[in-house]
């Protein structure tokens, strides 16, 4: 018997009524929010009561019921679905020059108008789809298609969790037209491709083919296994009812109705707030959870919008400014095997030079041999290039039907091409490395380059190049040997004059002074980045305990694993690096000791902080790593424990949760302040 057994009909009609309600309640703050109401296996109980109920009563089943979304059977094509009000599209501009003339022409039509507001934001690099409701009702869903009529994708759309079958609201329009991007969270496109690839099928090539891809599945039940999302950002027709003057109002009366509208929307008072929003978004669009390929700037005002009117399909009062093209096709020139720090060997394509993201590419990236195989990259191949932001290039996919002369496949050499020593590529490895250690001058140049980078060592002035001539002129060998370095050694070095080898002298004496964390990864221990050399430094305290430590013992700092903790142990045991461990310390190399007494003057030690958005100038990693070398903590959610909620761009709901609790909120610039202090 189940506990709705004794009920009596109008009694099982509300409760249905009231779990879809709960149920889109939880759904909301779920995946429109980003915070959880209550814990899943409450959400998984209420879920599983209705849909009991409704397999019982059938007709308790409305279309719009949160158990719908599952997906329906598959279709044998896509119906058309006319929209009700066109769907525009939008014209681009590449520079600012165009975004200024875009601005002028506007403020020539409504010379008559003494101010002029944007609301600007980010351009989802997605899908764009038309959503209606009918009586606050989720009826029909279509593509743009021609923006005249697109295809009938109502039952895939519906499996996206964050779009509402229900507006939140008593008083709904008659129809409502909500448009907005569809698009497949970073996050999610690399789960998906990593699950896709270990199934032995062909991953998506970036985030955009992967929502189309999905959402155009004739098998709803495909697409409600993909992690589509959605953003609305604006509305079609609209009858029985009105809504707000302004786009940004509207977005916020969307936000209200329980659709997603993106975080990042802003209004600004001029187009120079436009040019800035551009160059920020710019800085932090590669730490966003979705791919952007640039931002909308759009009149405020509906009225000016309606006065301003269309040139063929695009708004006169909306611009899309798009960032520089982070993909471009070009030819394989030839590709080389680059010997990384630890000896691992890079593929590397050899290209003909093209423009990628603003800067002139002629090498990138193939990651290992494994990848090379999969994509099978041949000489004189054409190939997508990708550059995004400050990452490396990398080759994306060869396109196949370009290649008139195959030639062979690329091999894995069996020598190191720069010492001769034998490559070795382990088991299922996808990595293979030179075996020769220090014998090898690339593995040599890149330890000395990495010890002595910004996050390590910070050794000014040591640029690349010049540990490239250092090396060769085999002045330096290993770390240990620049602090060996005098004015009558640099004088090897050609074009080096005496001012610059002063200066970099300086520079070397200088370094002597720094944090275990920043000497621990300056060390280059297999696997042992800023973070996990930050974590080693907090829970051993010391230099001394950390080298005579067991693999059990690393293994008890936080998120470190046997492997690494092998590495570490592998790498202080090893007579060499001992050697070099040595002299470094012999040559003064120090730092403050995390004494006890110390750890507590220290203003942050045990305190624990919450992050939430992009900063501009660290990576999460390294907002980490700055907080836990001075003794603090990062948790992943806000609670009354928190201390500090660092809040970066596109920051979600912790902020509100925070606001609540009166947790402290700071902006980058606040906790630069902190850690500083
Ligand atoms: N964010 C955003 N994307 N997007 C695309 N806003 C926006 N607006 C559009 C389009 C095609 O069109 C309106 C200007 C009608």
């Amino acid at each position: 018997m189940t506990a709705h057994e004794n009920l009596a009909p109008e009694a099982i009609v509300q409760r249905a009524e009231l779990l879809r309600r709960l149920i889109e309640r939880y759904n909301h703050s779920y995946y429109v929010l980003d915070s959880s109401e209550v814990p899943d296996g409450e959400y998984d109980l209420r879920l599983r009561e209705l849909q009991e109920l409704e397999s019982r009563f059938p007709q308790l089943a409305t279309p719009d019921s949160p158990t719908q979304r599952v997906g329906t059977a598959p279709a044998a094509a896509f119906a058309e679905l006319r929209h009700g009000l066109p769907m525009l599209s939008l014209d681009n501009a590449f520079s600012e020059a165009e975004v200024r003339d875009f601005d002028r022409r506007i403020r020539e039509r409504l010379a008559h108008m003494a101010s002029l507001r944007y609301c600007v934001e980010p351009k989802l690099d997605g899908l764009a789809v038309n959503v209606t409701y009918l009586d606050g009702h989720y009826a029909r869903a279509a593509t743009r298609g021609d923006g005249e009529k697109g295809e009938d994708i109502t039952a895939n759309l519906k499996t996206i969790r964050s779009l509402p079958l229900r507006l939140r609201t008593d008083k709904p329009p008659r129809v409502l037209e909500v448009r907005g991007e569809v698009f497949m969270p970073i996050a999610g496109f690399r789960r998906f491709n990593e699950q896709a690839t270990e199934r032995g099928e062909k991953p998506f090539v970036n985030p955009r083919n992967a929502a189309a891809g999905s959402l155009r599945q004739l098998d709803p039940r495909i697409s409600a296994a993909r992690p589509l999302d959605l953003f609305a950002y604006g509305v079609g027709e609209v009858q029985g009812g009105s809504l707000p003057g302004r786009q940004g109002e509207l977005l916020e009366e969307l936000r209200r109705l329980g659709l997603r509208v993106c975080p990042l929307v802003r209004t600004v008072e001029s187009i120079e707030g436009c040019l800035e929003y551009f160059r920020q978004i710019g800085q932090v669009r590669h730490q966003l959870a979705y791919q952007i390929d640039g931002v909308v700037y759009k009149v405020d005002d509906f009225g000016a919008q309606r006065e301003l009117g269309f040139v063929s399909r695009a708004p006169r009062w909306a611009i899309a400014h798009k960032f520089p093209a982070e993909e471009a096709l070009t030819k394989v020139r030839g590709v080389e095997f680059q010997v990384g720090r630890t000896g691992a060997m890079t593929p590397v394509a050899r290209l003909d030079p093209v423009q990628v993201g603003g800067v002139t590419v002629s090498n990138a990236t193939l990651h290992n041999i494994e990848e090379l195989r999969r994509k099978d990259v041949r000489v004189g191949d054409t190939v997508v290039v990708r550059r995004a932001g400050d990452v490396i290039p990398e080759v994306v996919e060869v396109l196949r039907e370009y290649r008139a002369v195959v030639a062979p496949p690329i091999e894995l050499p069996m020598f190191c091409p720069v010492c001769g020593s034998a490559v070795e590529r382990s088991g299922d490895q996808a990595v293979a490395r030179c075996t020769g250690g220090r014998r090898c001058a690339a593995q040599r140049r890149e330890e000395i380059k990495h010890f002595a980078s910004r996050r390590a060592l910070d050794i000014r002035g040591l640029g690349e190049k010049l540990v490239d001539r250092l090396v060769e002129a085999d002045l330096v060998r290993t770390p240990a040997d620049l602090f060996d370095l005098d004015l009558h050694a640099l004088a090897k070095i050609e074009r080096m004059g005496e001012r610059s080898a002063r200066k970099l002298l300086a520079s070397i004496e200088a370094a002597k002074s720094t944090t275990l964390p920043r000497f621990l990864n300056a060390l280059g221990i297999r696997d042992v980045g800023e973070a996990t050399a930050a974590a080693l430094a907090e829970h051993f305290g010391e230099l001394g305990p950390l080298r005579g430590a067991t693999p059990g013992e690393i293994q008890s700092v936080p998120d470190v694993g046997p492997i690494v903790a092998a590495n570490v142990v592998g790498y202080f045991h090893d007579p060499e690096n001992t050697v070099i461990l040595e002299r470094l310390l012999a040559h003064g190399i120090h730092w403050t000791r995390l004494t006890a007494a110390r750890k507590h003057e220290g203003r942050l030690v045990g305190k624990v902080f919450v992050l939430t958005g992009a900063l501009s100038r660290y990576t999460r990693e390294s907002a980490t790593a700055a907080i836990a070398a001075r003794g603090a903590k990062v948790s992943t959610s806000v609670s009354k424990r928190t201390d500090y909620l660092v809040s970066g761009v596109d920051p979600g709901s912790k902020i509100e949760k925070a606001q609540a609790l009166g947790v402290p909120i700071l902006d980058e610039e606040a906790f630069e302040k902190l850690l500083a202090s």
